[in-house]
């Protein structure tokens, strides 16, 4: 009769412990389902089967038989519902919709992207990209640039030398110096790169910068041809609807001499639109006589004009950037927002 008894006490068992497995809500739960079943000291599966040989002998194989099936069963169970609580919370913790987050893997630098886009504009109207040097003489740099080395431009306080009469380059002019005496007009050239001056860094200096020069020389230049230059290049890299100034100034290579000034009009995402101040956006002039002269060129023959400006500038105004130095940080975080 006992085991009767304890059949029927281990089929009540399973039925019992199996809703207590569903009816688990979390893995807490269900490991204190385990322990009240299965427990190694007090589980009620568990003791019965400790009990076993106190049972009569024919009794026991049955017993035992069922008490391992409920057993089983019952592990299964818990395994399952394991499974599904995970499958559950998974879904809550991590939502397998959302897209994945790329690594960046870098772009290119907002002053290089500045100046691919000021080149590429002026390789539209028929200018070729010249490099040069970037330690050169005074010769290229200031002389022959009607720049006497007593000109307060010249000041060695101003410039970085490295030998006597050797410095690193102040701008790009002597590159433009260069490409006038190696190759005969017409010219039409941009020149990018590094340039050099003995300057404290702050919000709007670097002693290293990058600049960009062009120079168009040949028969019948004016000034026509150089302010619509100008003035086309202002509209395609600022928009088409951008005004364009042009104020008297003084650089020793040119003359006349010109700053370049543009008032963006900002379209705002409600149709509206405001116009900006005037931005200085860089200077420029016929080239001087004496210049064309220097280089081996006749000024009674050949005219031209010149302009430079600083792309870093130019990506300052384009993305509202405050600090210069912020482009030299190399801080990704601030990079990263203006790869393409
Ligand atoms: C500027 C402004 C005005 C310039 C002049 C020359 C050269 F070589 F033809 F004389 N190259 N660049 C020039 C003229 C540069 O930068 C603000």
């Amino acid at each position: 009769m006992v085991n009767v008894d304890l059949i029927q006490e281990l089929e009540d068992l399973r039925r019992e412990a199996l809703q207590a497995v569903a009816d688990a809500a979390d893995e807490r739960a269900l490991e204190g389902v385990r322990v009240t079943y299965l427990g190694r000291k007090d589980g009620r599966v568990s003791s019965i089967l400790r009990r076993l040989g106190s049972l009569p002998p024919e009794a026991r194989p049955a017993v035992g038989q069922k008490a391992n099936e409920v057993k089983r069963a019952l592990e299964e169970a818990l395994q399952a519902r394991s499974a599904e609580l995970a499958r559950r919370d998974g879904g809550t913790a991590v939502d397998l919709t959302l897209p994945a987050r790329r690594p960046w893997k870098g772009g290119l630098h907002p002053i290089t992207q500045a100046v691919d886009e000021i080149c590429a504009i002026f390789r539209d109207l028929g200018f070729t990209r010249a490099r040069g040097p970037e330690a050169d003489t005074e010769w290229y740099n200031f002389e022959a640039l009607n720049t006497p080395l007593d000109h307060p431009a010249a000041d060695e306080q101003d410039t970085l030398y490295l030998v006597d009469s050797v410095l690193l380059r102040s701008h790009t002019s002597p590159v433009q110096m260069r490409i006038m005496e190696a190759y005969p007009p017409p010219i039409r050239i941009v020149a990018p790169g590094w340039v050099y001056r003995r300057d404290t860094p702050d919000a709007t200096h670097t002693p290293a910068f990058m600049q960009i020069e062009g120079l168009v020389v040949d028969e019948g230049v004016t000034f026509v041809d150089f302010k619509a230059t100008l003035e086309t290049f202002a509209r395609r890299y600022w928009g088409a609807d951008t005004r364009v100034r042009f104020r008297p100034s003084f650089f020793p290579f040119t003359e006349p001499s010109a700053e370049v000034d543009v008032k963006r009009v900002i379209h705002r995402p409600d149709g509206s639109t405001v116009e900006t101040d005037w931005l200085e956006i860089m200077g420029a002039g016929m080239v001087d006589p004496n210049v064309l002269a220097n280089a081996g060129l006749d000024p009674e023959r050949y005219t031209g004009f010149a302009f430079g400006m600083g792309p870093a500038r130019i990506a300052m105004l384009k993305h509202g950037i405050e600090d210069l130095r912020t482009f030299f940080d190399n801080d990704v975080r601030f990079l990263e927002q203006f790869a393409t």
